[in-house]
């Protein structure tokens, strides 16, 4: 019996969220936009074009397409210095246990993001050999909740999505899964990710005979 496992990247496997609400931040204060907290909940797992238009109509700030370039180059140059010293001591709590067991048990395993910048992140983090298959922002033209990233993973893999299993911390990306008929995992919050089929504050809470009865399902 093999399934496939997809894990989404940013708050998933690393915490990059937070590199990216710097980042963001950075942009939104010299726009004289107040950007919180709450602000950057709308922006995860929501591709950095769609990213930038979300803090511009915060601001109520219309821009030419020229300074918006600008602004996403700026953006990722100060993403890409966050990730300069990262290791696998970034990888969240509970994540490799889980990797090893589906590899144990000779589970496909893919990554489904909306980030351009996932395979260095994969490469820094010593992760990247877990992967079968890895779908990211450079291979998709239709941002969460379109289930695209999902359904080329599956498709990759020759798995089904209904024997599809789908790891995400962002509501986009759960509806994205829901939408592509495979099973979602939200890891994060209960009240925001109530669309998931089930739900885990971490990874440290999901054990193995729960992946278990995931795989003989
Ligand atoms: P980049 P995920 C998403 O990754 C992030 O959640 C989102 O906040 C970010 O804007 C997007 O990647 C694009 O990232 O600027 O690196 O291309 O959660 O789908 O792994
Ligand atoms: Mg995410």
């Amino acid at each position: 019996n093999t399934k496939a496992f997809i894990f989404d990247l940013d708050g998933v496997i690393v915490d990059t969220a937070k590199y990216h609400y710097l980042a963001w931040q950075k942009i939104a204060n010299a726009l004289n936009i107040d950007f919180t907290h709450e602000h950057n909940e709308l922006l995860k797992g929501v591709s950095r074009v769609r990213s930038l238009d979300i803090i511009l109509e915060l601001g109520n700030i219309q821009a030419s397409q020229e300074d918006k370039d600008k602004w996403l180059i700026q953006k990722n140059e100060d993403y890409l210095t966050y990730l300069v010293d990262m290791d696998e001591s970034e990888i969240l709590p509970g994540v490799l246990p889980i990797l090893q067991f589906l590899k144990e048990k000779n589970q496909a395993i893919a990554l489904g993001s909306a980030s351009k910048n996932a395979r260095p992140i994969l490469e820094k983090t010593g992760i990247i050999s877990y992967f079968d298959v890895i779908v990211d922002g450079n291979d998709v033209t239709n941002a969460k909740p379109d289930p695209e990233v999902f359904l080329k993973a599956a498709r990759l893999l020759n798995i089904s999505p209904e024997n599809s299993i789908v790891f995400e911390d962002s509501v986009a990306g759960v509806q994205a899964a829901n939408i592509g008929n495979m099973t979602s995992i939200g890891i994060g919050s209960k009240t925001v990710l109530h669309e998931a089929k089930y739900i885990f504050e971490d990874f440290t809470l999901i054990d193995q005979n729960f992946i278990e009865s995931l795989i003989t399902k």
